[in-house]
């Protein structure tokens, strides 16, 4: 272990001792921070718990470095170190994903998935009136010949999982960025099975030709045939950029194979570090050499600086996932899912697909006559953290919703195995089976909620002995 329990109590003591001196509310909140961790059954699937080392990297100076640009390539003096950061990550990003190429600067998933559209932007959008312009510098364009650029890159197209089906905001959606630079056509799940339906979107996507295909979700309980995506992307002409920030552990640790690996077949892939991944909050792109450099100018195309700090953290959590122990994690991440949605459907619930084989399950909470918020609430009130989440073709909308989704990867880390999953299982079914609306005069709230008396103090007391067994950071005592 490379740090003891001792080691990480002494540490963090004096950590906290040394926050508490300049101000104490924030010294407070991050010790509490960790009690309420440790007393909840952690269920969101995009959550995860980082290692201490990876942890512990984060809170050095080499934050304090400006360090805009490339290794060897910066924009400010003395980045030395910083130089030997980055090329670590990505070194071991590299290796880790088998790609030709990594840029660990990204601070976001979100920013990540922008440095990938400025690049393929960049790569393959014809613009005639560039080439018009050719012989004239930046400076001597006119605002018409601006507005004319304005024009064609925004005329570009773009197809992603529609967010009711499980996509992400940053897919084309319409109230995010991607929605406004993009036309945009989304492509849903079958409404039989729940799956994307490849046929389908090779249909939509040869009427629409787009210049990117996005693969990708942040809720979709199933695996992804990427082999079979690029395959529609060379069709129509189209670049295939594989969001992979929910999954990225289960490719690093070797759940996702062959056609369910996206970095062969994807042009470029961008992910988080901190969600399967289970490393510090951040995001990374890989592309093949075709669009490294494009890739590399994402800082100060679409970034801020990058965070030194913080890409020494990946480099800790990248090095981590390459140890044979990472891919019985990622395996077991897997397993305790199919777990936890057995113990489920078993007990009654029904589940979007049916089931899951990726590491997050979706419940669809409305033969309950509950709203995803009512659920969500309601689980809260048991200790049990999950998020509500939209169904594909949601009667209640993106606020209220009709699911919640779930996840494994952050209690498989406290080393939760199938038998606790199945454990966990009921006690979202006792939760759940024992919440309703409460009316008010003019019918049902979508918020409102009540739970049979006693119901959620039983959980909590249950989830307790299953939290005990399986102890956060075990060792670590702040007092
Ligand atoms: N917030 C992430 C998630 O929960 O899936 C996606 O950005």
């Amino acid at each position: 272990m490379p740090v003891t329990p001792a080691q990480a109590s002494t540490i963090y003591r004096q950590i906290l001792d040394v926050i508490a001196s300049v101000e104490p509310r924030i010294a407070a909140a991050t010790a509490q921070e960790l009690a309420d961790q440790r007393a909840s059954l952690k269920l969101i699937a995009s959550e995860n718990y980082a290692s201490l080392p990876t942890l512990l990297t984060m809170g050095t100076w080499l934050s304090d470095k400006y360090a805009e640009g490339t290794i060897g390539h910066r924009f400010y003096a003395g980045c030395r170190n910083i130089d030997t950061v980055e090329a670590v990550a990505a070194e071991h990003a590299e290796a880790l994903f088998g790609a030709d190429h990594a840029y660990v600067q990204p601070h976001s998933g979100i920013d990540a998935n922008l440095v990938a559209y400025w690049a393929i932007l960049s790569q393959r959008v014809e613009s005639p009136t560039l080439k018009r312009l050719e012989a004239k510098t930046v400076n001597d364009l006119s605002e018409a010949d601006w507005e004319a650029l304005r024009h064609e890159f925004n005329q570009q197209r773009v197809m992603g999982m529609s967010l009711d089906a499980g996509g992400h905001l940053t897919h084309g959606f319409r109230h995010n960025i991607s929605g406004k630079m993009f036309q945009q056509k989304a492509y849903g799940t079958s409404a039989d099975s729940g799956l994307v339906d490849y046929d389908a979107l090779r249909a939509t996507a040869k009427e629409f030709r787009p210049l990117i295909i996005v693969a990708g979700y942040s809720a979709y309980p199933r695996r992804i045939n990427f082999a079979k995506m690029r395959e529609i992307a060379d069709e129509v002409g189209a670049t295939l950029f594989v969001d992979m920030a929910h999954f990225a552990g289960l490719v690093a640790g070797k759940v996702f194979t062959g056609d369910e690996n996206p970095v062969p077949f994807a042009h470029i892939v961008a992910s988080t570090t901190h969600k399967s991944l289970r490393g510090p909050r951040g995001g990374f792109v890989l592309t093949s050499h075709e669009y490294a450099d494009a890739v590399d100018h994402g800082c100060p195309m679409v970034l801020g600086g990058p965070l030194g700090h913080v890409m020494a953290a990946k480099a800790v959590a990248f090095a981590e996932a390459r140890q044979p122990e990472f891919v019985t994690y990622a395996h077991q991440v897997a397993a305790n899912a199919q777990a936890l949605a057995t113990g489920l459907t078993s007990r009654g619930l029904k589940l979007i697909t049916g089931g899951t084989d990726n590491h997050l399950a979706l419940i669809d909470v409305t033969d309950l006559g509950l709203t995803g918020r009512q659920a969500e609430s309601a689980l809260l009130d048991a200790g049990i953290v999950t998020n509500r989440n939209s169904i594909p073709r949601d009667p209640n909308g993106a606020w209220y919703t009709s699911g919640i989704r779930i996840g494994t990867p952050a209690l498989t880390t406290r080393g939760f195995t199938e038998s606790d999953f199945d454990e966990v299982a009921d006690l979202i079914a006792t939760v759940l089976k024992a919440t309703s609306p409460t009316g008010t005069a003019k019918g049902a709230s979508k918020a409102k909620y009540e739970i049979v008396d006693g119901v959620a103090a039983g959980v909590k007391a249950r989830a307790a002995e299953l939290l005990n067994a399986n102890p956060l950071y075990p060792g670590l005592d702040l007092n």
